[in-house]
C-alpha cells in the first residue's frame, strides 16, 4: 500500500520520540511510544512509562479528550500491539474496542507470545494495518530486546580505548600488574561508567583480570543496579585475591574446570568439546542478560569478532602515541557516530546496520 511518507513519518518519529522517554524504566521490556492522529493532528500521545504499567498504546488512547474522533483516527506505534494476557490486557483488544480503523506498526513484536498476533487480530477485526513502517529506526530502539528475542543472546557491545597508533596497551611487565594503562581521560573514564548502567551484563577475560584487576562495578555515575559481572577465566588463572572475587556484586565466572561456592558468585562449567561462545551467550540469555559489554582484553574481543558475535564496538580513542604494545582490533564496522570528550573521543561502529532483518 502506498502511503504518504512524509507526514506520516513525522508522527512515527515523534512516537519514537516518546518511547525513548521511558529508557531505563522500562527493561527487560521494550520502549514502545504511540501517537494518535486525526487529520494531521495529534490528538493523543502515550508511551510505555515503567516495567509492569500500561503500555504506549493505553496511556495514548487514555490521552485522547473527545473519544468521539477515534473513529476517524490513526495510531501510530513503534512496536505491534500486543495479543497476549501480560501484566495488562492486550493492546489489539483496546485498538479494536476503541473504534480506531487505522493503525500504523513500526516493528513485529519479536516477543513469543505476540510476533504476529496482535497485527493480525487487528486485520481479523477490520482495522486496516500499515506494518513496517520506519522499521530500522523503531528497530534500533530496541535493539537490545530484539537481539535477546530473535537470537536467543544477549545484544553484544565490545569496548576498547586505543591510543591514535592503534596500541590497546603497553608491554607490560609483572611489576606494572594491577594498574590499567592510561590511553584516555577523566571524561572518558565517566563515559565508560554511564555505558555501565546502562547494560546488563560487563565481561573480561583472564588477561584483563590479571593485568589490571577491574573490579567492574559502576563508580563514576549515579546507579541502582551494577551490570552482571562476567570472568571468563576457562584454566582458573586469575588468583582469587583480584577484584572480581570479592563477592560486593553478583558474578558468573565461566570455567573448565569445577569449581567451589563463592559468596555472589556462581561458577559455571564449560564444556571443552562443545562451541565456546554458544555456551556462553545462551547461559547468559538463561539468566535473561539482554545486553553485554565486552571490556576486553585483545583474544576475547578478537575472538567475537572472528566469530561475528558482536553488534556494536565503541572504541574510545586517546590523544597519545605508544609506538610498540599489545595492538588493538581493526576496526571491525561501520562508524555511526564520533563524540569528542575533550581530547579523546567516543567512536561507535555497527556490525550492520540497514539490513537489520539478517542481524
Ligand atoms: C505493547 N505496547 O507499550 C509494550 C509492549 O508484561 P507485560 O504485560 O507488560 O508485557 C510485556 C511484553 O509486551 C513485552 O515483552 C513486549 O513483547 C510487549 N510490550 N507491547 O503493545 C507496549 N511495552
Ligand atoms: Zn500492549
Amino acid at each position: 500500500m502506498e502511503y504518504p511518507f512524509k507526514v506520516a513519518s513525522r508522527y512515527m518519529h515523534r512516537a519514537i520520540e516518546l518511547a525513548r522517554l521511558g529508557m531505563s524504566r522500562v527493561a527487560p521490556n521494550p520502549m514502545v511510544g504511540a501517537v494518535v492522529v486525526y487529520h494531521d493532528m495529534i490528538i493523543g500521545e502515550g508511551f510505555h512509562q515503567r516495567f509492569g504499567e500500561a503500555h504506549a498504546e493505553v496511556n495514548a488512547i487514555n490521552a485522547v479528550k473527545d473519544k468521539s474522533l477515534l473513529k476517524d483516527a490513526t495510531i501510530y506505534v513503534t512496536l505491534e500491539p500486543c495479543a497476549h494476557y501480560g501484566k495488562t490486557p492486550p493492546c489489539a483488544e483496546l485498538i479494536i474496542k476503541s473504534g480506531i480503523p487505522r493503525v500504523v506498526v513500526g516493528v513485529t513484536d519479536p516477543f513469543a507470545k505476540v510476533k504476529g498476533k496482535g497485527i493480525q487480530m487487528m486485520k481479523d477485526a477490520g482495522i486496516q494495518v500499515v506494518e513496517s513502517f520506519c522499521e530500522p529506526l523503531c528497530y534500533q530502539l530496541n535493539r537490545r530486546f530484539f537481539t535477546f528475542h530473535r537470537h536467543k543472546r544477549p545484544y553484544i557491545i565490545l569496548k576498547w580505548a586505543q591510543t591514535l597508533d592503534g596500541f590497546m596497551d603497553i608491554d607490560r611487565t609483572k611489576e606494572y600488574y594491577g594498574q590499567p594503562t592510561w590511553i584516555t581521560n577523566e571524561l572518558s573514564k565517566v563515559a565508560v561508567h554511564k555505558t555501565r548502567v546502562d547494560e546488563d551484563a560487563i565481561m573480561v577475560g583472564t588477561q584483563t583480570a590479571v593485568k589490571d584487576n577491574p573490579s567492574l562495578t559502576v563508580r563514576e555515575w549515579a546507579q541502582d543496579k551494577h551490570p552482571l559481572r562476567v570472568l571468563l577465566d576457562l584454566n582458573s588463572r586469575v588468583p582469587r585475591t583480584q577484584a572480581l572475587f570479592d563477592g560486593a556484586i553478583p558474578t558468573v565466572i565461566y570455567t573448565y574446570t569445577e569449581e567451589s561456592s563463592l559468596p555472589n558468585t556462581t561458577f559455571v562449567s564449560i564444556d571443552k568439546t562443545k562451541g565456546l561462545w554458544q555456551q556462553i551467550l545462551s547461559d547468559l540469555h538463561e539468566r535473561n542478560i539482554q545486553s553485554l559489554i565486552v571490556e576486553g582484553g585483545p583474544t576475547t574481543l578478537q575472538s567475537l569478532i572472528k566469530e561475528s558475535l558482536w553488534d556494536e564496538a565503541r572504541v574510545f580513542l586517546g590523544h597519545g602515541f605508544f609506538q610498540s604494545g599489545v595492538r588493538a582490533p581493526e576496526f571491525p564496522g561501520t562508524m555511526v557516530s564520533r563524540d569528542y570528550l575533550d581530547d579523546s573521543s567516543l567512536i561507535v561502529l555497527r556490525r550492520e546496520i540497514d539490513n537489520h532483518e539478517n542481524l
